[in-house]
This record gives C-alpha cells, sequence and structure tokens, in this order.
C-alpha cells in the first residue's frame, strides 16, 4: 500500500523541514522531499518526529501501578517491592496478561512511543509447569501489540537460578524458569508468535548476573545470534556486594568477561558503575538502558548521563515497571535526576545546545539501536513511525524549531501529542488511542476480578 503525507513540519535527520512529502510503502518510508503538494497526499499539521522507542518494559507491571506504594514494616526498598510485585504476577493467566499489556502499550502509543522491547519473563502457568502451548504467554503479548499497533521487539528472558550461588528459585520465580533446552524450544516458538505483527521483531535478554550463570550467557548470546540481547545490570547496591562476594567482580566486569559486549547489547539500569566501567560500557558500543521512572520510583540510584554522554556512549529509555508512561516523563526524569545530583542545569547537552533536542535525539538513536528494528528517523529505509505534537497545545504557543521540543517535553506534564502513526497506520488521534475505550474496559475488568 502506498500513502503520501505532507507534514507541515518535521524533523529529519537534517533538522527541522517544513512542506516535506513522505512517500510510505507498506509501512516503510520509501521517499522523503520537500515539493509541491501532491494530488491525495494528507496533511499533517503541527511539528512531527520520529517516533520513540521504549527499550525496557514489563508490560504486566501496568496492572500494579501504585499497589507498591505502602510502606512495609521494616526497611522499604526495591526487595520488598519485588516481594508486591511477586505477588500480583502469582494468579495471571495469558488473558489477564493480554488485556493488561494492551492497555500499558495503547498508553505507550498516547505518550510517544511507537516502539517496546517487551522483557518478558512470566512464562509458565501458576503452578511453574509449561503451558500446553510453551508461547502461550508469549502470544499473549503479540496479541496486545498487534491490536495497539505498537511496534514490537520481543525478548524471551532467560532465568535459571534465584540468585548467586547458585540460589534456587524461590516460590514467586517458579513462573520464569527455563532450563537451556526449554528455553531454545520457548524462543523458536515466541519467533513463531509474532509472526503477523506487522515488522516484530525479537532478541533474547538473560535476565540479570543473578539468575543466569557465565556458561548461560554464552548460551544466550549464541541463541540471539546476532540479534538484541538486553540484561538487568547493577541496578541496586546489594547486587553489586553480592557479585563481588560471588566472584571477586562487580557485576558489569564479570559481564565483560563472560561476554562480548557490543552493539547487540542492551544493559538496563547499569546504575551502580565505577568510572571505568562507565567508559568500557560508551566505548563498546552498547546501549544503556535507562527507566529513569521506574529507577526513582524503586529507589534504585542516578545513573552517571552526563559523563556517559560526554563520551559518546548510546543510551535509550524504558518505562520498565509501567508505573507511569510516557516519553516526556522519562526523559525529563532523565536530566533532573543529573541536575538534582550535579546541582547544575543542562547536564545531557553540549554547551549552547538544546537540552530537549539533545535528550530526544540521543534517545532515538539508543532506543533504535536495542530495539533492533529500522526506527528511529524519517529517513527512507526506516519504518513510518510518528509523533505529531498539538501545536495548539498552550505549552508550545509561540515556540518553533528546537523550543518546541525543550516545552514538550519540560513544561507539559506529558508530551502534548496529537496524532501518532506506526508504520503509517494512524493509531492516535486527537490524543486518544483508537482501541481507547475496548482496551480500557477489557483492563478494568481483569483488575475487578484480580484485586477484588
Ligand atoms: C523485573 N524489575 O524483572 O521486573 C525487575 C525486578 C529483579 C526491575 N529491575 C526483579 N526494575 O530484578 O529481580
Ligand atoms: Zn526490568
Amino acid at each position: 500500500m502506498t500513502q503520501t503525507l505532507h507534514f507541515a513540519e518535521a524533523l529529519t535527520p537534517e533538522g527541522f523541514q517544513r512542506d516535506l512529502f513522505v512517500r510510505v510503502e507498506d509501512g516503510v518510508i520509501a521517499e522523503v522531499g520537500a515539493g509541491r503538494p501532491q494530488a491525495g497526499a494528507e496533511r499533517i499539521a503541527g511539528l512531527t518526529l520520529p517516533g520513540m522507542p521504549n527499550l525496557h518494559s514489563h508490560a504486566f507491571q501496568r496492572g500494579m501501578a501504585g499497589l507498591g506504594e505502602r510502606r512495609g514494616a521494616g526497611d522499604d526498598s526495591f526487595w520488598t517491592w519485588r516481594e508486591v510485585m511477586y505477588r500480583f504476577l502469582d494468579r495471571l493467566t495469558p488473558e489477564d496478561v493480554q488485556a493488561i499489556a494492551a492497555q500499558a502499550y495503547a498508553e505507550m502509543l498516547e505518550g510517544g512511543f511507537t516502539a517496546v522491547a517487551e522483557f518478558h519473563y512470566l512464562h509458565h502457568d501458576v503452578d511453574g509447569r509449561p503451558y500446553g502451548d510453551l508461547a502461550a504467554m508469549a502470544r499473549a503479548i503479540a496479541e496486545a501489540a498487534k491490536e495497539t499497533g505498537v511496534g514490537l521487539t520481543l525478548l524471551p528472558v532467560l532465568y535459571r537460578q534465584g540468585g548467586f550461588g547458585p540460589q534456587p528459585p524461590t516460590q514467586g520465580q517458579r513462573r520464569f524458569i527455563c532450563d537451556r533446552d526449554r528455553f531454545a524450544r520457548l524462543v523458536e516458538e515466541s519467533a513463531r508468535a509474532i509472526a503477523d505483527v506487522p515488522d516484530a521483531t525479537w532478541g533474547v535478554a538473560p535476565h540479570s548476573l543473578r539468575a543466569v550463570t557465565p556458561e548461560d550467557l554464552a548460551f544466550a548470546e549464541d541463541l540471539a545470534a546476532g540479534r538484541p540481547i538486553h540484561i538487568h545490570v547493577a541496578e541496586q547496591e546489594k547486587e553489586v556486594a553480592d557479585s563481588l562476594a560471588h566472584n571477586g567482580l562487580r557485576p558489569v566486569e564479570a559481564l565483560f568477561e563472560s561476554a562480548s559486549v557490543n552493539a547487540r547489547w542492551c544493559l538496563i539500569h547499569a546504575t551502580h558503575l565505577t568510572h571505568a566501567e562507565r567508559d568500557r560500557i560508551a566505548a563498546s558500543g552498547a546501549v544503556a538502558g535507562l527507566c529513569p521512572v521506574t529507577e526513582a520510583n524503586l529507589g534504585d540510584g542516578i545513573f552517571d548521563g552526563a559523563h556517559f554522554r560526554e563520551r559518546g556512549g548510546f543510551f535509550g529509555v524504558g518505562s520498565d515497571s509501567n508505573v507511569e508512561i510516557g516519553v516526556a516523563q522519562e526523559l525529563r526524569m532523565l536530566e533532573y535526576s543529573q541536575r538534582l545530583r550535579d546541582r547544575r542545569r543542562g547536564r545531557m547537552a553540549d554547551a549552547g545546545a538544546s537540552v530537549g533536542r539533545a535528550l530526544y535525539d540521543n534517545a532515538l538513536a539508543g532506543g533504535a539501536r536495542a530495539c533492533g528494528r529500522s526506527i528511529g528517523a524519517i529517513a527512507v529505509g526506516r519504518r513510518a513511525d510518528f509523533v505529531t505534537l498539538d501545536a495548539n497545545h498552550l505549552a508550545l504557543v509561540a515556540r518553533s524549531g528546537d523550543a518546541v521540543i525543550d516545552s514538550a517535553l519540560f513544561a507539559s506534564s506529558a508530551l502534548p501529542v496529537s496524532e501518532v502513526r506506526v508504520g503509517g497506520r494512524c493509531v492516535v488521534k486527537n490524543g486518544r488511542h483508537i482501541a481507547k475505550e475496548t482496551v480500557a474496559k477489557r483492563f478494568a475488568a481483569v483488575m475487578r476480578a484480580l484485586l477484588d
């Protein structure tokens, strides 16, 4: 199918362009150029940006947003939150997961994310035994992506053990566990499950250095065979201490020791790093997968974004626990965390440059790399993923160029989105997802049944 779109203004790799014509063939940008209006071209007002990839999501956690905000009897931490999370996922069926994921993905699209890398570890039935259809849960994710239109990178997670040691899995982790053979089959069947999701792809995700051995890592790298490979790393200080106690290495050191970390890798969180580790990740071409809203919510700590960026490190953002979902929230929290630590402003941009633009451009490049799909720019050969901002939004009045992005990220609680297209298909109109009602109603029914 051919579409011609006429953007009033759009951000291309060459900068902002007015009256930009884009020809889309089967969801992919086939031609970009300024020119005279063409008959049949659909005109799109406002400023259009390339859609943002969301490089890290656990979609089911949208259903427990806010439920981890009750302080426990003792010290409240990431680890006590994790217990609440395990209790929440205990009873979820594939139908529940599909309903919750669809809601999360619709909100992502409304918030400016056009692609998601789903870090998927809830594999098995409530008793810990595999479903008859091994990829039943992966299929639920695929269906949610298909229904909402978000671009999907599915990352089946390899989870072998409860913690360094190895410790046996706890009761709360029984639904995640696979041996290598079963995992290989799961990956194969997950790949089949996404076959009819437009332009979807897959990779693999060893959950963390806590949950796999160095041998498992090598196995996961082989299975990924050139595709994206994601891992949680150095999110919590206790994790760093446990790693040191286990093998004398910090988590990032251990990772570089046992894997060939390169541009295919996405290191989620990477919060607690030495300067040498930070510089090593930057030099490797791996993407730092930052989830600033979740990292704040869980009390993780602050990634050294300012220095990582100065060293040419790739980074992108993810909504992770989905406690709140939106491009503006993540990028703003990333910049603000640096400001609060450094007591300075403009941490994530070069001297004299727009902070919003620098954040947006960097997160596009890092996010696209982490998702392993041809996305992240309005350019020939890329997917036609567009986010159009509402030019009439009060936060954007009388702004132009970079100032629009600055105000959209810093002066509006959420990105002021009017329209979103994924692979050329319009999925958000007037700021609302086209299936919002259906998706929200099903989500509410599932939540009532679960929490009653
Ligand atoms: C997860 N989430 O897998 O959902 C993790 C928590 C863990 C974050 N790290 C569980 N934000 O890391 O063991
Ligand atoms: Zn995570």
